[in-house]
């Protein structure tokens, strides 16, 4: 059995979802925040056989979309003020996602 750990955007969630469930995948989604913008994200959970992997992150990897965040965006009011950037951060552009997967191996796994 694998772990995989999916951090993705707010706005592929429901894509990601939606096909993982009709694909026959149990899922958990946990709020998350990136640890450098500090932007929200969700980060999808989910315990699976080891030859259903490949089609998850299939899956996983079609509903996710990279976007830009433009660093002269900070001082506007908008969603984007919600990032609190480093004081010396000087890159003008960041590409976040689509997504960031982590696939563990799961020894043992039980529902009491
Ligand atoms: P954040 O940590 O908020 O990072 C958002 C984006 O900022 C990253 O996109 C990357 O383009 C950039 N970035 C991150 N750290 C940076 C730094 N020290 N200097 C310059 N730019 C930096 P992604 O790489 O697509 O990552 C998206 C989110 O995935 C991250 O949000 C973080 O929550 C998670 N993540 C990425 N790599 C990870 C890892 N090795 N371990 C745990 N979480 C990770």
């Amino acid at each position: 059995m694998k772990l995989v750990m999916a951090i993705v955007n707010n706005s592929d969630v429901k894509d990601i979802t939606s096909a993982m469930m009709q694909g026959g995948f149990s899922m958990t989604k946990l709020s998350s925040t990136g640890g450098f913008l500090k932007a929200g994200t969700t980060t999808l959970m989910s315990v699976l056989k080891n030859e259903k992997l490949r089609t998850a992150l299939d899956i996983i990897k079609q509903s996710s979309h990279s976007h830009k965040y433009d660093s002269s965006m900070r001082t506007e009011e908008s969603l984007t003020a919600k990032y609190d950037l480093p004081d010396d951060f000087e890159r003008n552009e960041i590409v976040v996602g689509g997504a960031t997967v982590f696939v563990l191996n799961v020894e043992e796994s039980y529902k009491f």
